[in-house]
C-alpha cells in the first residue's frame, strides 16, 4: 500500500498509481461531495463489517442464513441439472453462509465444484479452513482476484456455471451500476448458466433505519473509518470527530443512503492529492447506497439486464430473497 507519510512515493506518483487516490480526488471535488463505499473494506473496515453483521439490528445476514439453512434442499434442486457445473461465488468472503448450500447440493447428488472469488487471499484461506474439514468431497477452487476485473474478460465456459452473488451486495451499486454489473455478468453466461442472487426487500422503514444506524455505533465507525483510511494511505488530515454518521431511508424508492455530515466549518489537507478540501458546517458527504427492492423493481431489474426470475426463496418474515435468475 502507498504510505505517503512513509515517504515511499511522492504525491504525484500516488495519484498516478492509485485508483483510490483518483476516486477520492474526483469524489471530494464533486457537488455534493462523495466517497465510494467500495473503499470501506481495508483491514479495519473488514473487522467493522463483521461486527455489523453480528449486530442485533443488521437482519440481512440472519435472514439469508435462514434461507440457506432451511431451504437449501429446494434451492439445490432448482440450481442443479443433470450436467456437472461450477458454482462461482463472487465476493465470497469467508464462506460462512454458502456451506449450507454446498451440503444440500452434495446431499442431492449434484456433480459440482465450488469456486469462491474474492479480492482477499487471507479471507479465502479462512474460507478453506472453514469449509474443508468434514467435506472431503468438496472440490474447492478459490481465486483471489477483483471479481469486477475478472468478469470483464470472462466468456461463457464449456462447463455449466452457476454464479452466486449473495448478501444484497447488488444494492451497493445504485440502479445504473446494478444494471451495468448484471449485464456484464449476463454477457459472460452461456444459455444453461444461472445466477443465484440475494436481495434485501422493502419492509417497515424503522427496521431498515435501525440496521444502518445501530445503537452501538458500529455502522457509524464503519463509515468514519474511510476518513481514517484516507489519512493513513493518502496523507489526509481528517479529524473523524469532526463528522457524524447521517443515514436516511426513503421508503418510496427503497434507497437507504449513508452520509457523513460535517460538524463544523473545516479545511482538510490531503497530501497525496496536493489539495485542501473545505467542508461547511452541516455539509454532507455521500458514502453509500444500500438499495431495498420490491417485486416490481426486481422484475424491472432482471428484465433490463437480460434475465428471467426462475425461483424465489424468502425467509419466514419475507424480509430477504435469494432468487435463481436464468438468461
Ligand atoms: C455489503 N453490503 C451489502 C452492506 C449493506 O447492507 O449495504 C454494507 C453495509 N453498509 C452498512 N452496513 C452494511
Amino acid at each position: 500500500m502507498n504510505r505517503v507519510r512513509g515517504g515511499l512515493l511522492n504525491d504525484s506518483d500516488v495519484l498516478n498509481d492509485s485508483a483510490f487516490a483518483r476516486d477520492v480526488l474526483a469524489g471530494l471535488s464533486a457537488t455534493p461531495k462523495r466517497l465510494m463505499s467500495r473503499y470501506f473494506y481495508d483491514e479495519r473496515g473488514d473487522e467493522l463489517f463483521q461486527a455489523i453483521m453480528a449486530s442485533p439490528e443488521y437482519y440481512l445476514t440472519d435472514c439469508e442464513l435462514e434461507i440457506l439453512r432451511e431451504q437449501g434442499e429446494p434451492m439445490a434442486t432448482a440450481m442443479a441439472t443433470d450436467e456437472p457445473f461450477e458454482l462461482v461465488e463472487l465476493g465470497s468472503g469467508d464462506g460462512s453462509k454458502i456451506r449450507y448450500l454446498l451440503d444440500a447440493l452434495q446431499a442431492n447428488g449434484a456433480d459440482f465444484s465450488y469456486r469462491p472469488v474474492d479480492i482477499s487471499a487471507a479471507v479465502l484461506d479462512q474460507l478453506a479452513g472453514r469449509l474443508r474439514p468434514g467435506r472431503p468431497w468438496l472440490e474447492l477452487r478459490p481465486m483471489a482476484v477483483n471479481y469486477m476485473a475478472w468478469l470483464e474478460d470472462l466468456v461463457p465456459g464449456e462447463q455449466r456455471r452457476v454464479f452466486a452473488f449473495m448478501g444484497s451486495n447488488l444494492g451497493n451499486f445504485g440502479d445504473e451500476g446494478a444494471v451495468g454489473f448484471l449485464s456484464l455478468l449476463r454477457r459472460a453466461m452461456g444459455p444453461r448458466d444461472a445466477l443465484l442472487i440475494g436481495l434485501d426487500l422493502k419492509k417497515d422503514p424503522a427496521i431498515i433505519r435501525a440496521a444502518y444506524n445501530d445503537a452501538a455505533g458500529v455502522t457509524a465507525a464503519f463509515n468514519l473509518n474511510l476518513l481514517a483510511r484516507i489519512n493513513h494511505e493518502l496523507g489526509g488530515e481528517f479529524d473523524p470527530a469532526g463528522f457524524e454518521h447521517a443515514p436516511e431511508y426513503d421508503p418510496a424508492t427503497g434507497a437507504a443512503r449513508s452520509w457523513l455530515r460535517s460538524l463544523r466549518d473545516q479545511r482538510v489537507p490531503i497530501a497525496a492529492l496536493e489539495r485542501d478540501f473545505t467542508f461547511a458546517q452541516g455539509e454532507r458527504v455521500f458514502m453509500e447506497i444500500s438499495q431495498k427492492y420490491d417485486d416490481a423493481m426486481i422484475a424491472d431489474l432482471s428484465t433490463r439486464s437480460g434475465f428471467r426470475v426462475a425461483a424465489d426463496f424468502r425467509d419466514r418474515r419475507g424480509w430477504f430473497t435469494d432468487q435463481l435468475w436464468v438468461p
